[in-house]
């Protein structure tokens, strides 16, 4: 009989042993789909290198005698040579096993199946080495794609493992469209055409939520910024004429198409309705209303001086006003004294003068 202990294990172990079989799985699908990228970048490759040796020869030139006696090089196993040099990148594991594995398959068809053959990415990755599938298939068996393979998805989405040994042919639809057959449309698209293998959403107007066409009357229901009229149309929201404004004192409100933003004013107003000098409710401190517009005062100039201290002059600012220590004063515990006699800094200046040599001379 099981002790408790192992009678618990067990099927911890075989949940185990199925999730490292589900990885394996995963894995494996994911393998079938990568063998199929490489293999196609090979035939892709095998193409370029064909095409790039097409103009050559056999090095001094096809002559007369050459082509006589020589195969031509169109058709040599040099030429085959130089192109499956080129197949792969040498840090490329995947693509150089590939190509070493079924190197004889490339002479087979390069000397045998070629003219019969011509599509060498179906001959090799499809029918020989069997790695991909013909286009709209998937699978191990190469299984037609949801919707088929002419139109896989219904032409509105991606099959998953399209064209590889991999996947398991779900779509992945394109933005605007849902469903496992890709024929519904999203929310905010609309089905412009549809039937049951055709399917065309197109955008719904930038006012509704949902809607049945491409006008703003076609709203199911209206978006966000947006509300319905008397004529049944969805249509914007001002919500900058709200009571109270949407925006902070300092900022105006600005309306947009399903919207609005709060822009800040400028700097000479206190409070305003929109941007620059002559929209102010109010003037800022230190600015006053001349023909509409916000100003700058001129503290200095006003009749009441407002530099009271003795030895201080005004000097206007923008907004503002400063007093500083008239010309030979500075200041010092916030009175304005006198500055060191500006005598005593020349005598000090003009005896090191006379101490010069050029005076001397
Ligand atoms: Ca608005």
């Amino acid at each position: 009989m099981l002790s408790a202990g192992t009678q618990l294990r067990l099927p911890r172990l075989l949940s185990c042993a199925t999730l490292v079989l589900l990885f394996q799985v995963t894995d494996a699908k994911r393998d079938l789909k990568s063998a199929c990228t490489t293999c196609k970048q090979v035939t892709d490759n095998f193409n370029k290198g064909f095409e790039r040796t097409a103009k050559q020869n056999f090095g001094g030139g096809n002559t007369a005698w050459e082509e006589r006696t020589l195969s031509k090089y169109e058709t040599s196993e040099i030429r085959l040579m130089e192109i499956v040099e080129g197949l792969c990148d040498s840090s490329s594991f995947e693509c150089n096993h590939m190509v070493e594995e079924h190197e004889e398959h490339f002479e087979t068809w390069w000397f045998k199946r070629k003219t019969k053959h011509p599509d060498l990415h179906k001959w090799f990755c499809v029918e020989t080495i069997k790695v991909c599938c013909p286009k709209g298939t998937f699978g191990p068996d190469c299984n037609a794609c949801v919707g088929g393979s002419e139109r896989p998805c219904h032409g509105n989405g991606m099959c998953d493992g399209d064209g590889t040994r991999g996947g398991n042919g779900k779509c992945s639809c394109a933005h605007g469209y849902e469903g496992d057959f890709c024929l519904d449309c999203i929310g905010g698209y609309f089905n412009e055409e549809r039937n049951d293998t055709f399917s065309l959403c197109t955008e719904c107007h930038a006012s509704c939520k949902t809607c049945t066409g491409a006008t703003s009357q076609d709203c199911d229901e209206c978006k966000e910024g947006w509300e319905d009229d008397d004529q049944e149309a969805c249509i914007d929201v001002n919500e900058c004429s709200r009571d109270p404004s949407p925006c902070e004192e300092d900022q105006y409100c600005h309306n947009t198409e399903g919207s609005y933003s709060c822009k800040a004013c400028d700097k000479v107003c206190s409070g305003c309705t929109g941007p620059g000098p002559d929209k102010c409710q109010a003037c800022a401190g230190g600015y006053e209303d001349a023909d509409g517009s916000c100003t700058d005062v001129d503290e200095c100039s006003q009749s009441e001086s407002v530099c009271t201290k003795e030895h201080q002059k005004c000097v206007n600012t923008k907004g503002s006003y400063a007093c500083i220590c008239s010309v030979g004063y500075e200041e010092e515990d916030g009175e304005c004294v006198q500055s060191p006699p500006p005598e005593e800094v020349e005598e000090t200046e003009a005896s090191e003068t006379t101490a010069s040599p050029h005076r001397e001379l």
